[in-house]
C-alpha cells in the first residue's frame, strides 16, 4: 500500500456533486482522507467561474497508471467534455504523487509538474502533509483561494 495525493477542481454545474462523485469512485473502497473545500480564482485559461478545488489522500494498492484510469473514469461520469486547455469544467482529477513513483510519460508525470505554482493545490495540500509543502513554496505560489470548509457542511 502507499499513500497518493489527487488534486480535484469543478467550477460549472453542482459543484458538490461533482466532488462527491468524483470521491466515491476514486476510493474503490480504499481508506481516504480529504482536505477542506477552498473556493479558487481560475488559474490560466480563459475568464471563467470561481473553482471549487480539493486534495484527496489515498491509501492505495493501485498503480499511478491505475489511479489515472480511475481519474479519467471520474471526470467522463461528471460529463466532462475537452475543449480549452485550462477551460471550465465540470471536473478535473490530477494525480499529484503516487507514494514515491517518480516518472516523466505523456500520460502521466510523476510528481505532477505544475503542483507547486498553484495555491489551489498547495493549501489544501498542505493541510493533510504539510511535510510535503514549505511556507516558502506556499507564498510564491499563483491564485487567490478561500477555505470554505469541509465537503459535506457546503451547500
Ligand atoms: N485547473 C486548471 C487551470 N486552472 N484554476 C483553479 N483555480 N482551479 C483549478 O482546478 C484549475 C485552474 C487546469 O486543470
Ligand atoms: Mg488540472
Ligand atoms: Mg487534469
Amino acid at each position: 500500500m502507499r499513500v497518493a495525493y489527487l488534486s480535484l477542481g469543478t467550477n460549472v454545474g453542482d459543484r458538490k456533486a461533482h466532488l462527491e462523485g468524483a470521491i466515491a469512485t476514486l476510493a474503490e473502497g480504499e481508506p481516504y482522507r480529504l482536505s477542506h473545500v477552498y473556493e479558487t480564482e481560475p488559474v490560466g485559461g480563459v475568464p471563467q467561474d470561481n473553482f471549487w478545488n480539493l486534495v484527496m489522500e489515498l491509501t492505495t494498492g493501485a498503480s499511478g497508471d491505475e489511479l489515472l484510469e480511475r481519474a479519467l473514469r471520474a471526470e467522463e461520469r461528471a460529463g466532462r467534455t475537452r475543449e480549452v486547455r485550462w477551460g471550465p469544467r465540470t471536473l478535473d482529477v490530477d494525480v499529484l504523487f503516487v507514494g514515491d513513483e517518480v516518472r516523466d510519460d505523456p500520460e502521466l508525470t510523476l510528481p505532477h509538474p505544475r503542483l507547486f505554482e498553484r495555491s489551489f493545490v498547495l493549501c489544501p495540500l498542505k493541510e493533510l502533509a504539510p511535510q510535503l509543502v514549505s511556507e516558502e513554496q506556499l507564498a510564491s505560489a499563483t491564485g487567490d483561494v478561500v477555505e470554505l470548509g469541509t465537503l459535506q457542511s457546503l451547500r
